[in-house]
């Protein structure tokens, strides 16, 4: 498949604004790789992908990752949007000729992240919390600036306000294991200095 026909595919998988969030990872994405050294194309073409599993119908995300042995865990199973990360990934081989492991990787580990991240996975993760077009979460400002200063710090900020977003007021849903192993790998990397290190109750 051509990288024309795979923006036409995803185009048409997503709804508007996620296709514009894309866009903006895709962008995002681009201009860390450019920071930091990474190839331009493979950074792009995972922020394309990254989300593709996005508007797969819940019941349907289930079904699929049941019918393609996609491992799902019981917090997948209670928020099974999580599952997107998975399922993005095994599209992305299968539905969209990828096959660059470090893309589908990036791909499978956006969400949660995973302690040992490689720079790619990093780039998206950081990425899809910063693109242009996020405005609800806090200290935007800040992590924009921090994500070409600092790329692991910025990691831990973002899993650090994650995880008081998952643990507020009305309970978003359950913490994946995952996210928790990823902010204990890097809190150390902390920069705010108005924050505590996060620890579960
Ligand atoms: O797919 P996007 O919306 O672009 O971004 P994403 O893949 O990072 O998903 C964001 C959502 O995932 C956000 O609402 C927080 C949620 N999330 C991240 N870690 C966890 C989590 N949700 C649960 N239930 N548990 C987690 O550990
Ligand atoms: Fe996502
Ligand atoms: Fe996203």
């Amino acid at each position: 498949m051509t990288e024309k026909e795979i923006r036409r595919k995803v185009k048409k998988a997503l709804d508007h604004d996620r296709y514009e969030h894309t866009k903006g990872v895709m962008y995002t994405a681009a201009a860390l790789a450019m920071a930091y050294d990474y190839p331009l194309d493979r950074a792009m073409l995972a922020g394309l992908l990254h989300d593709c599993a996005k508007c797969v119908p819940n019941e349907k995300k289930i079904r699929l990752c049941e019918k393609h042995n996609i491992p799902i865990t019981d917090v997948e199973r209670q928020n099974p949007t999580l599952l997107h990360s998975k399922l993005g990934a095994f599209f992305a081989a299968d539905k969209y000729g990828i096959e660059d492991p470090e893309i589908c990787h990036a791909i499978e580990v956006h969400t949660t992240g995973e302690p040992n991240m490689n720079l790619l996975d990093k780039i998206i993760f950081v990425a899809d919390y910063i693109e242009p077009g996020r405005d609800r979460a806090p200290h935007l400002a800040e992590l924009r600036k921090l994500a070409f200063r600092d790329l692991d710090a910025c990691i831990a900020d973002i899993l650090y306000d994650t995880l008081h977003y998952l643990a507020g007021e009305n309970k978003k849903g359950a913490i994946d294991p995952a996210t928790q192993k990823t902010y204990e790998y890097c809190a150390d990397k902390l920069t705010h200095i108005d924050k505590q290190p996060y620890k579960p109750d």
